[in-house]
């Protein structure tokens, strides 16, 4: 019989490496994460403090070469998502940024001095990272960025307010994208610097187990030689979006499977109508639809992951998995939570973390609605996404 834990055996198709990273950071999220996620989710807060337990694990930044980074495979770097994300999207998302929207940049565009000065801080988790690219007028269309840097004798002078900043009142660098008179360009730009302020965004009923800020810069004035060298256009942030994305599409697969085991243990446990609810078929096809999409939907990451490892991934082929796969987590993460009635409103179990969690990942890194037209344009040759475009 197959496993019902790993039913199509998608474990066969991994390297014993592999599965031996897959199955530490299961373990790490088994002992530092679930036991006090759901507190942390309650009191709105991220502990920094693992951030060094990750540094010293070599989760950050951790498919980069060289500079302390530990130089895994990409498909290594999916699977360290999905176990995390089967503990929180915020633990996630805290190596996403840190590893593909901070270090990535700076790894990919920097000099050599600034790699040197930045990189082996961050993958130790010594320094942490913010990317503020999202403005409170330019999200899905950051093309419209009105943050501004200017010369200045040998300086750079950064003005603007940038939105929704994963990790920007623990950060102490913020790569920051501005408009320049030579295009859009990324500043390396550490938050201690006069004029920089980071505020805390109260009151999220999603995320919560994640630091989110908004970042005001006035008059912050910045060395010449923090401007990262090696792109201007906003081929540089689009560029640090798809490593992201790439991290979420297996992410979301591990708070999937999450919920789809929640509900799968629930429903052969509670009874109704003297019987399990799992004898109910109504509930047997919920379970077997949650089961289906976490093996599509993980075997879509597998499939990515090795064309990212062979060279072959490109944009678009990254959104069809930011697309499908997130959607999929939301449909099993709600049929997860109605399997298990009024419990599956409470944080005594992952369900209704994991499925408000889902509702932010839907919207950040390009909302359900960006990859279609991404998808749409990649199918027809034709962009949609100004009014009267398409
Ligand atoms: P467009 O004219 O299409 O392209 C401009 C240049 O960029 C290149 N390019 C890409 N390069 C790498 N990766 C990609 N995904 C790329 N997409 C485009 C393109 O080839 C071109 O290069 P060049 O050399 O010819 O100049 O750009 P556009 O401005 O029209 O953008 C189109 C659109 C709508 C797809 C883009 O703006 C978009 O993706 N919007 C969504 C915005 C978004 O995803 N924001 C995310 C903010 S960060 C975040 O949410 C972090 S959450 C972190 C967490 O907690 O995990
Ligand atoms: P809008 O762009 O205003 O979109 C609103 C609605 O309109 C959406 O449904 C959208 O799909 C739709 N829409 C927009 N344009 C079109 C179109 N052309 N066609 C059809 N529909 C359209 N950003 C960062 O830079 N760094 C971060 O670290 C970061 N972390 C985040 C953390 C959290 C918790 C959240 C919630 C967001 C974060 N973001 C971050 C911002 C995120 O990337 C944006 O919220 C996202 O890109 C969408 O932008 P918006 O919220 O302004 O929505």
């Amino acid at each position: 019989m197959p496993d019902p834990k790993d039913f199509l055996d998608l474990g066969a198709l991994l390297s014993s490496e592999e599965r031996l990273l897959r199955d530490t950071v299961r373990r790490f999220v088994e002992d530092r994460v679930l036991p006090e996620v759901a507190d942390w989710w309650e009191a709105g807060t991220f502990p920094v403090e693992l951030s060094k337990e990750m540094g010293a694990m070599g989760l950050l930044g951790m498919h980069l070469e060289g500079y302390g980074c530990a130089g895994t495979s990409a498909t290594s770097y999916g699977l360290a998502c999905l176990e995390l994300e089967a503990g929180d999207s915020g633990t996630r998302s805290f190596v996403s940024v840190q590893g593909s929207l901070a270090m990535f940049p700076i790894w990919k565009f920097g000099s050599e001095e600034q790699k040197q000065t930045w990189l082996p801080g961050m993958a130790q988790g010594d320094i942490i990272g913010c990317f503020g690219l999202t403005e409170p007028d330019s999200g899905s269309d950051p093309s419209a960025m009105r943050t501004s840097a200017r010369q200045d004798g040998g300086d750079w002078v950064l003005n603007g307010t940038k939105m929704w900043i994963t990790n920007g009142n623990v950060a102490q660098i913020a790569i920051v994208w501005a408009r320049t008179p030579e295009g859009i360009r990324g500043f390396i730009v550490p938050t201690d610097t006069k004029g920089f302020t980071a505020n805390l965004i109260h009151r999220k009923a999603s995320l919560r187990a994640s630091i989110t800020s908004e970042l005001v810069l006035e008059d912050v004035r910045i060395p010449a030689d923090f401007v990262l060298p090696g792109v201007s256009g906003m081929r540089g942030p689009l560029s640090c979006l798809s490593e992201a994305r790439f991290g979420i599409l297996f992410g979301v697969m591990g708070a999937a499977r999450a919920c789809y085991e929640a509900a799968l243990e629930y429903a052969k446990t509670r009874q109704q109508f003297g019987a399990p609810i799992a004898a109910f078929q109504l509930t047997q096809q919920k379970l077997v639809e949650m089961m289906v999409g976490v093996n599509r939907g993980t075997l879509t990451a597998l499939h990515l992951g090795r064309m990212k490892d062979d060279g072959r991934l490109t944009p678009e082929l990254v959104s069809f998995g930011k697309f499908d796969n997130v959607r999929q987590a939301l449909d099993i993460a709600r049929m997860s939570r109605s399997v298990l009635g009024a419990n599956g409103i409470t944080l005594e179990y992952p369900v209704i973390r994991h499925m408000t969690n889902l509702e932010t990942v839907s919207t950040y890194e390009g909302t359900n609605e960006i990859h279609t037209l991404i998808l749409g344009e990649a199918i027809t040759g034709i962009a949609a996404f100004r009014a009267g475009s398409g």
